[in-house]
């Protein structure tokens, strides 16, 4: 607030003593001196660039972000950031991610792992959190195989792939992440690709700023091991903008029947965002708490 200053016309001193500003934060501040060692080329590089911008826009600072990953290729990611990172055990991520989220309600939980961590042998912990609801944001790298054990058919494998346990073809259907979290209800509901990195950047900011537990899918190829036919193909060609589509992020059964489409178009941007967020289940606990204690 600036008064009018005496006569002179000239600001008083006592108009700038206010206490300055905290400096803006930039994506550097979030970036590690770790060097990733990913595969040139590998997708989950430019995931960790949209992360970064996107903490940077959020405004938290680093020692107030808690970054919890599970084991494989993408699981590296709480490494590469200056946030406090957790690298748990294989398919683990969102238990460990949930206890520090009631442990330190205020810290920005972010939660990140690949297909195989997240709907193989962590899918049962899905649906818990999903209807848990803790205020967390959980990234998945989606790219159709296990990178870190060379090549295995993952749950998001297309049925047909060719790969290091599936020379014949896969026999199997793959999981469907989108409709799996929107099925179970989970509020904040969004997929993107590394190659639109500001639509990423801006997805991942919103899923952190959505006051509850936040899903975001990411079709992040893995030029080693994965297929080229089935991702990086159909990410050149087959990519549909939602926004440019017009949809109506609010719209759960929509967003529906846009995620069954998984296998013949690939949407990337929100499909679902609950315009009313219910409570939180850290919120609800604490204040249950608080009353409890009179
Ligand atoms: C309990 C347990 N089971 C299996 C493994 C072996 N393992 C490590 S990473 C991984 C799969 C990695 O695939 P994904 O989660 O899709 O991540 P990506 O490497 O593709 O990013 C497996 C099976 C392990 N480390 N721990
Ligand atoms: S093996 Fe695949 S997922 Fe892992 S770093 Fe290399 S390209 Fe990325």
């Amino acid at each position: 607030m600036t008064t009018p200053s005496a006569g002179c016309g000239c600001p008083q001193p006592s108009d700038a003593q206010t206490t300055p500003a905290a400096p803006a934060l930039t994506p550097k501040d979030f970036k590690s001196t770790l060097k990733p060692i990913w595969c040139p080329g590998c997708g989950d590089y430019g995931v960790v660039t949209a992360i970064y911008r996107a903490l940077a826009a959020v405004g938290r600072p680093p020692h107030e972000v808690a970054f919890i990953s599970g084991i494989g290729c993408s699981s590296r990611i709480p490494g590469y950031t200056t946030a406090y990172g957790f690298n748990t055990v294989h398919g683990r991520a969102l238990p460990v991610a949930q206890g520090i989220k009631m442990a330190r309600p205020d810290l920005l939980v972010l939660c990140a792992g690949g297909d195989g961590d997240g709907f193989s042998i962590g899918g049962g912990h899905v649906p818990h959190a999903i209807r848990r609801n803790l205020d967390l944001t959980y990234i998945v790298m989606d790219n159709h195989i296990y990178g870190l054990t060379k090549g295995q058919l993952s749950p998001t494998t297309k049925r047909g792939a060719k790969t290091s346990s599936s020379t014949y073809g896969s026999i199997e259907d793959p999981v469907n992440p989108l409709l799996y979290c929107l099925a179970y209800g989970a509020g904040f509901v969004a997929q993107g690709v590394p190659a639109d990195l500001d639509g990423l950047t801006k997805m991942i900011e919103a899923g952190i700023r959505y006051p509850g537990f936040a899903f975001i899918n990411i079709q992040s190829p893995c030029v080693t091991y994965g297929d080229p036919e089935d991702q990086v193909k159909v990410q050149k060609t087959r990519m549909k903008n939602l926004v440019t589509l017009g949809h109506d992020r609010t719209n759960r059964l929509r967003a529906m029947e846009l995620a069954q489409d998984y296998t013949t178009e690939l949407y990337t941007g929100v499909f679902y965002q609950n315009p009313n967020p219910p409570e939180t289940y850290d919120t609800y606990i604490r204040n249950r708490q608080q009353e409890l204690a009179g």
